[in-house]
């Protein structure tokens, strides 16, 4: 039964299932993100606590675009499992970081999905990513914005108080 409904489905089955970890890294990131509004939020920087608290519910909402897109195509998608996700942070300037490694580790890995659904044909899979193409470029630009206040302002207290109130615009 099983494998007739996965015949019927009008996206290539390979892709399905990198979408479906796809969505596993989405709802990672989400998390990761909460864990740093989290501690933003305890050390009193709260504009980064708030823009964490908005990127965990965007990434969310990335995971069940995906999780959508593969229902609605006649295949399975899978809620995630979450695990390890990293709650200790020495800095803000830390966190900034590691959010654009995460964001970078993200449009590898769509970009590898948009490559091999080139490779096999998948026009309708290739045509879905193109939206998370463009919403990877964004993101990572504004992680790069905020690591470019701490270039320029530094690290010290004033310093770090000044950039927590710049991310609002961010
Ligand atoms: Fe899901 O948008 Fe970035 O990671």
């Amino acid at each position: 039964m099983k494998d007739l409904v996965r015949q019927k489905i009008s996206i290539n089955v390979d892709i399905m299932d990198l979408l479906n970890q796809q969505i596993k890294k989405e709802a990672h990131s989400s998390s990761a993100y909460l864990a740093m509004a989290s501690w933003c939020d305890q050390n009193g920087l709260n504009y980064s606590a708030e823009f964490f608290y908005k990127q965990s519910e965007e990434e969310r909402e990335h995971m069940l675009k995906i999780f959508k897109f593969i229902n609605d195509n006649g295949g399975t998608a899978y809620s995630p499992e979450v695990k390890s996700v990293m709650h200790e942070f020495n800095s803000l300037q830390e966190i900034f970081e590691a959010a654009l490694d995460q964001e970078i580790e993200i449009t590898k890995s769509i970009h590898s999905i948009v490559f091999k659904a080139r490779k096999v044909q998948d026009l309708s899979s290739e045509y879905f990513l193109q939206w998370f193409i463009n919403e990877q470029m964004e993101e990572e630009q504004k992680m790069r914005r905020v690591l470019e206040l701490f270039d320029l302002m530094g690290t010290d207290g004033i310093a770090l108080k000044l950039i927590d109130e710049r991310v609002k615009d961010i």
